[in-house]
């Protein structure tokens, strides 16, 4: 440790993350900062131009409202999200981002994204808020525009934030290490936007051995935004509500486009369509059984039943779809020679714009998806608070979407702060505000930096970091290499050592906790009290022997706290699904003691506090109100 140089950086609001959230946030917060001169300073544990969870590209925008089309309103947004997320919504976050991400969209247009146009110029929707891109450099033109607004000396790269600085109440900085030279980084700032992204790897993944790594969530979001955040002492809502997106199975390639717009069915070993066949079921998830859209997690559910029931696998019909679509050009030979070829194409580019390993996945199993269809199957849980899950931070909202039931409850001064002063969050790492994608992340980390610089100007010098605290946190963050260097080569196999654990053992053993316990992929989603007290109890004593994890180099020191942030993550999660004694989101995770919907007392947001004064978890229920509901 004694050859690793303390480096302070000064500066007025700090952006932690470099993924699209945060690019939003480094745009508008350079555009406000640059009129009152102050200064932006951004940190990406990785590179920038591909970091993130859309380092590989998207094939689509998955939410463009188009108001100016004058076809949908922000109140039809919000309803599409509230319905989704089975009522648990914050319709004030949902709503201002509605309000801003077409300007988002068209900046991104304009920066240089590719946007499909059809013969008279409109964007190509693959559904009613899904607008298709050619994707594959998506990240690099956003992330250009970020460094272009806030100059490439005030941004640093390969630089890993692990804790945040209070100082007084007030979040003034974070400190964190560099992945590549013997650096600790300790930041100083008035304001913070904390944008990591959200969680991978918390759960057993259903890619092991020779895959393991591959999942449909990037592996490098490990939890550092719950985790800063939590320590900070912010309150987190929604930690229940994980993610499982329907992949095709082992390559994790998307869905969306081919049930949107190449409108196929998927079915089971039987032919039969689960979505036909069951729709009984959703009358069990009333009122949100009923709507339009189906919710993503009824969706899932209803095939998780063919599932249970020996009726797998459940194939995506791509060469049925692509047939159908065909068939309407039946009449003109040279036309539907042409239709086909063209279909052709988009289905490999769906997959070479934002999951290329599909694409291999498919050459190399000879897949040609107008002869065959594809398995598809439901993916280990994740936390990403901006698509179909919610898990994040409770933020703010905006004063002027209040009514006089929320204000109170939802906005307290900063659009997107958290309850910690200075602290503010988007993306992945603000909760109850679902199906934002990349686009509405974007928009949401452009009024979080907004709000930022208008928190910087308004309360002015934060309070400074005393050296003690620094010194403090630069041994524990160093701590596992100091253990390693001790005791390695006391042993045969460095691998094996009573004296310490390598992080992915660690990981290991938390992903089996998780899996077996919390309603991973093994115990098909399933959980109920007993096996969470279980998850907790054995989360207890891997905390207690993360003391142990040691690092032979500055990334293994990564490793280490990525695997200390998901056990964080896996914390949380288990004790919200706790705290919730209902079943409501069934297609991600089912409590077999409380299989039903409570609607008379769990139309509510589960929260969750830690102290950083005690360590103490403390659960907090906290009102469901509406604005937009009719
Ligand atoms: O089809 C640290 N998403 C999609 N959105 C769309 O609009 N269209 C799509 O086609 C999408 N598809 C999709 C999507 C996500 C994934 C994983 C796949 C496919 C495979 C959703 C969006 O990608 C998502 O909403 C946004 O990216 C969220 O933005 P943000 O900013 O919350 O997260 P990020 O972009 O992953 O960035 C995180 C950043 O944090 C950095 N980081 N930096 C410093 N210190 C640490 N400790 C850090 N930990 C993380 C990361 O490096 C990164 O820069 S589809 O399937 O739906
Ligand atoms: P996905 O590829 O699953 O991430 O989906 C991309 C977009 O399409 C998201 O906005 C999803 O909510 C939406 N979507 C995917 N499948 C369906 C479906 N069967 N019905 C309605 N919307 C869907």
């Amino acid at each position: 440790m004694a050859n690793f140089e303390t480096v302070k950086v000064e500066t007025d609001v700090l952006i932690i993350g470099g993924g699209m959230s945060a690019c939003g946030a480094a745009v508008e917060a350079a555009y406000w900062a640059k009129k009152n001169g102050l200064k932006v300073t951004m940190i990406d544990k990785a590179a920038m131009d591909r970091s993130g969870a859309v380092a590989m590209g998207l094939s689509a925008i998955n939410q463009y409202v188009d108001l100016k089309g004058g076809k949908n309103t922000i109140k039809d947004y919000v309803d599409y999200v509230r319905n989704d997320l089975m009522g648990i919504t914050r319709e004030d976050l949902v709503a201002n981002i509605a309000r801003h991400v077409d300007s988002t969209v068209h900046l991104f247009e304009k920066w240089g994204l590719p946007i499909w146009k059809d013969e008279d110029g409109n964007y190509v929707h693959e559904g009613r808020w899904q607008v298709m891109i050619n994707g594959e450099s998506y990240k690099v033109i956003v992330a250009e525009a970020a460094k272009n607004a806030i100059g490439l000396d005030n941004i640093y790269e390969r630089v890993f934030i692990v804790e945040p600085i209070v100082v007084d109440g007030r979040c003034v900085g974070a400190a964190g290490f560099s992945t590549r030279e013997n650096k600790f980084y300790v930041f100083h700032a008035k304001a913070v936007y904390a944008g990591m992204g959200g969680a991978v790897h918390v759960f057993k993944p259903r890619s092991t051995g020779e895959g393991l790594g591959r999942a449909w969530y990037p592996p490098w979001n490990t939890g550092s935004s719950l985790y800063f955040s939590a320590r900070a002492g912010a309150e987190q809502t929604c930690q229940e509500v994980r993610f499982i997106p329907v992949r095709f199975k082992d390559g994790y390639g998307p869905v969306g486009a081919w049930f949107l717009l190449f409108k196929s069915r998927a079915t089971n070993a039987m032919g039969g369509e689960y979505m036909v066949e069951r729709r009984d079921e959703l009358e069990n998830w009333a009122p949100y059984g009923k709507v339009k859209p189906i919710p993503a997690n009824l969706r899932n559910w209803l095939g998780m039943l063919d599932i249970m029931e020996g009726k797998g696998p459940i194939f995506m019909r791509t060469e049925e779809a692509m047939q159908k679509i065909a068939d309407a050009y039946k009449d003109d030979e040279k036309g539907y020679k042409k239709k086909k070829k063209e279909l052709e194409n988009e289905a490999w580019e769906d997959f070479l714009d934002m999951t290329i390993s599909q694409a291999l996945l498919w050459a190399a199993s000879n897949v040609q998806p107008e002869e065959r269809s594809s398995e598809i199957a439901a993916a280990e849980p994740y936390f990403i608070g901006s698509h179909s899950g919610a898990s994040g931070a409770w933020v703010s909202g905006p004063e002027d979407i209040q009514n006089a039931d929320t204000k109170d409850e939802y906005f307290w001064g900063y659009a997107q702060m958290s309850t910690v002063e200075g602290l503010f969050h988007a993306g992945d790492a603000s909760g109850a505000s679902s199906h934002k994608f990349s686009s509405g992340s974007h928009a949401e980390g452009r009024i979080a930096g907004k709000s930022a610089v208008k928190y910087a100007m308004d309360k002015g010098d934060a309070p400074a970091i005393p050296d003690a605290l620094i010194e403090e946190m630069k041994t524990a963050l160093l701590a596992p290499l100091d253990l390693f260097e001790q005791k390695a080569n006391t042993t045969s196999d460095n691998d094996i050592n009573p004296e310490y654990m390598r992080p992915k053992m660690f990981m290991f053993r938390l992903q089996k906790i998780m899996d077996e316990y919390a309603g991973g992929v093994s115990a098909q989603f399933t959980t109920n009290k007993a096996s969470l007290e279980r998850a907790l109890e054995l989360l207890e004593m891997l905390k207690e022997d993360s003391k142990l994890l040691a690092a032979e180099d500055l990334h293994e020191l990564m490793r280490v706290w990525e695997n200390i942030q998901r056990m964080w993550q896996a914390e949380v999660h288990v004790r919200t699904m706790l705290f919730r004694e209902e079943t409501r989101w069934p297609g991600y995770y089912f409590r077999a003691d409380t299989p039903t919907m409570d609607e008379t007392n769990w139309l509510a947001f589960a929260n969750a506090k830690w102290d950083p004064a005690t360590g103490e978890w403390e659960m907090i229920k906290r009102p469901v109100k509406y604005i937009f509901k009719d």
